[in-house]
C-alpha cells in the first residue's frame, strides 16, 4: 500500500470559514473559530494520521486588506508565507461572495507552484441552488484551479469528498511528524486560543481586535489542570467591558473556556481569568513580539 503524507495550507479572505473546514477535516476542534473576520492570528499545524496518510493541515489568518496595524501586517505575511513551500493550496471562497479581498488572495496564489483546490464554501446558506453555477462560472473565469469543489465545511459527504481529492494530490513519502502528533502549537497555546474563541464569540462586536490572551500559570495538580490566564485589552475602557456587569462576562468566558478545554484535553480544568491593560499592544512590534507574535 502507498503511503501519502504533506502539508496543505489553507488560505483565503477573512471569514470564509478555513479554521472550521480544517477542524472538520481532522476531525477534531483544534483552530478557533467565530462569526468575525480575522479570528484567526497565528498559523497553526493540524495533523491528521491514518493507516495510509498523513495531512498536515496549515491554517493561515485571512488575507485582508486593512494593513495598518502591525498586527494586520504580521497576519498577512503569516498567511501569504503559508502558501509557499506546502504540497498543496486549499483556496477557499465563499458562495456567490467575491470580495476585493479575494481578488488579492488571487494575487498570491496566481504564482504557487503547486495543485490548487479551489472551494466554494457555505452552500448551504443558498436558498436556491441554481444560482450557484453561474458564480462557479465567474470564478472559473478568473481562475483556472485544477479542482473546483462546491461544499459545505458542515456536510460530512463533502468534507469526506474533498479528503479524497486532497489525498489525490499528495506525494508518496513517509509521515512527516511523528503520528501521535495533533498539531505543532503547545499545549499552552491551543488553550489560550480557546479563551481569546470565547472573548471573539461574546466581545468582538464592542472589542473587535484589541484583545490577546497570554497563560500565566499551567501546571497539572491532582489530575487538574490549572491555569491562570491574563486577557490584554487595549485601553482602559475595555477592560470593564470584558468584566462585565458584576463580572458577569468574564465569569460566562471562564466557564465556556473550561468547557472547551476540558473537552480538548480530556481532564478537569481549573481557571482563573485577569484581565490587565497594555495599552497599544496590537500596534507595537516591541509588544507583538513579547505577546508571542513573531
Ligand atoms: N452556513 C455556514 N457557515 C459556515 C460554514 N463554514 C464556516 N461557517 C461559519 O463562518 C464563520 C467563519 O468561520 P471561520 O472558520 O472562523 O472562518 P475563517 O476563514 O477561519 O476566518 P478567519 O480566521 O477570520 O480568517 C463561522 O461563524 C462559521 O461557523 C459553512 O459551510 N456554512
Ligand atoms: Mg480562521
Amino acid at each position: 500500500m502507498t503511503h501519502k503524507a504533506g502539508f496543505i495550507a489553507v488560505v483565503g479572505r477573512p471569514n470564509v470559514g478555513k479554521s472550521t473546514l480544517i477542524n472538520e477535516l481532522i476531525g477534531q476542534k483544534l483552530s478557533i473559530t467565530s462569526h468575525r473576520p480575522q479570528t484567526t492570528r497565528h498559523r497553526i499545524h493540524a495533523i491528521d494520521t491514518r493507516e495510509n496518510y498523513q495531512m498536515v493541515f496549515v491554517d493561515t489568518p485571512g488575507i485582508h486588506i486593512n494593513n495598518a496595524k502591525a498586527i494586520n501586517a504580521y497576519m498577512n505575511k503569516m498567511a501569504s508565507a503559508s502558501i509557499d513551500d506546502v504540497d498543496v493550496i486549499v483556496w477557499l471562497l465563499e458562495a456567490k461572495r467575491w470580495t476585493k479581498e479575494d481578488t488579492r488572495v488571487l494575487k498570491h496564489i496566481s504564482t504557487a507552484q503547486v495543485p490548487v483546490i479551489l472551494c466554494v464554501n457555505k452552500i448551504d446558506k443558498l436558498k436556491d441552488k441554481h444560482t450557484l453555477l453561474p458564480f462557479l462560472e465567474e470564478v472559473a473565469q478568473k481562475y483556472q484551479a485544477g479542482d473546483l469543489f462546491p461544499l459545505s465545511a458542515f456536510d460530512k459527504s463533502d468534507t469526506k469528498a474533498l479528503r479524497a481529492l486532497i489525498l489525490n494530490r499528495l506525494p508518496n513519502q513517509p509521515n512527516i511528524f511523528d503520528a501521535d502528533y495533533i498539531t505543532d502549537r503547545s499545549e499552552k497555546f491551543v488553550v489560550a486560543e480557546f479563551i481569546r474563541e470565547k472573548l471573539m464569540r461574546h466581545l468582538a462586536n464592542e472589542l473587535p481586535y484589541e484583545l490577546t490572551v497570554q497563560i500565566e500559570q499551567y501546571k497539572l495538580d491532582r489530575q487538574i489542570q490549572k491555569i491562570v490566564a491574563v486577557i490584554f485589552v487595549d485601553r482602559l475602557s475595555q477592560k470593564s467591558i470584558v468584566i462585565g456587569n458584576k463580572g458577569k462576562m468574564l465569569k460566562l468566558i471562564g466557564s465556556e473556556s473550561r468547557q472547551s478545554i476540558e473537552n480538548f484535553l480530556q481532564r478537569k480544568v481549573y481557571i482563573k481569568l485577569w484581565v490587565k491593560v497594555k495599552q497599544g499592544w496590537s500596534n507595537n512590534k516591541h509588544l507583538l513580539t513579547l505577546l508571542g507574535y513573531d
